[in-house]
């Protein structure tokens, strides 16, 4: 595999930063996760946009503009001969000092990975997955904002061995005033009646692109798609429930906290959004090799 790092592409075991970078001493940089499939790098422009939106509120310039850097994800794909996988693109604050001033690092890193990724065992996406609600809440959006895909990922790391610990995979977040956020890597959306329902992005959640793509194709197909303030009691008495991501796609979620939800199966709707979902990521995207 070969590894992008600063405008050259590395075999792995070449591909090294340095113990001085702010992004390994102080988790200070973004990131982005994005999939390939079929050959095309699925909603790249989306991807590439969130990013410097994450670098922008954290203070962090780029130093390549938003097409360089289209080029280089979908480049490092062809280089490694990748169709189907996983980008995952960081930027770092880059090698500074020891002590925290932003200031003192000369030039921020730029790093793309293009692998593989299997986020849940496939069986779950046919069952549906447990989740549960944990005590580790969203980040308040006057500390570090939730919409910063950031290096930081502690808290959601702190929520995600919560759920381990609950012996399941993945954990429902509130925010500060109790009300749903999303989950550790991924959205949650429900479905009551012919209403599809997600946190707004003011209640602590990430602006999913999965999320985006999914209220689409639900009006596409005559779904009220909607973004109200959420409880844990919506959540318990909703029809369906699945959580949305680069790396999970679309997952069922059949019971949370102990309480099934609706038929205890993946539901109709859900199923419909998945096939809807793999159909779209077959045909649109970026080309990664020469169209003939
Ligand atoms: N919330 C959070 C906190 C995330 O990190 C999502 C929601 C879903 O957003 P997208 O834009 O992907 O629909 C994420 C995304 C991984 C991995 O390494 C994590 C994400 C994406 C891809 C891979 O587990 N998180």
């Amino acid at each position: 595999m070969k590894i992008y790092i600063d405008g050259k592409l590395c075999d792995e075991k070449n591909a090294k930063i340095s113990v001085f970078d702010h992004g390994l001493l102080y988790g200070d940089g973004v990131f982005e996760g994005i999939r390939a499939y079929n050959g095309r790098v699925f909603k790249l422009k989306e991807h590439i946009d969130r990013l410097y939106c994450s670098a922008k509120a954290i203070l962090l310039t780029i130093p390549m503009s938003h097409e360089q850097m289209s080029k280089a994800v979908v480049d490092t794909c062809r280089k490694n001969n990748l169709r189907d996988g996983y980008v995952r693109l960081v930027v770092t604050r880059g090698v500074g000092t020891l002590g925290l001033n932003p200031n003192k690092c000369e030039k921020p890193s730029v790093i793309i990975i293009a692998d593989k990724i299997q986020v849940y065992p496939p069986a779950m996406y046919q069952r549906g997955m447990d989740i549960v609600t944990v005590a580790t809440t969203r980040n308040l959006h006057s500390a570090v904002n939730p919409a910063i895909k950031s290096l930081n990922y502690l808290n959601n790391i702190l929520a995600k061995i919560e759920a381990n610990n609950a012996g399941v995979e993945e954990a429902v977040m509130l925010n500060s005033e109790g009300f749903v956020a999303e989950c550790t890597a991924d959205n949650i959306f429900i479905v009551k009646g012919n209403q599809l329902m997600t946190p707004p992005l003011s209640a602590g959640a990430l602006y999913g692109i999965t999320r985006g793509v999914v209220m689409e194709l639900a009006r596409e197909n005559g779904l009220l798609a909607t973004e109200p303030t959420l409880t844990r009691y919506d959540l318990f008495n909703a029809d369906e429930c699945f959580l949305t991501g680069t790396g999970a796609e679309l997952i069922p979620v059949v019971k949370i906290d102990g309480r099934v939800i609706g038929a205890g199966k993946p539901g109709p709707i859900t199923k419909d959004l998945v096939n809807r979902y793999h159909a779209l990521t077959k045909v649109s995207g970026e080309p990664i090799f020469p169209v003939k």
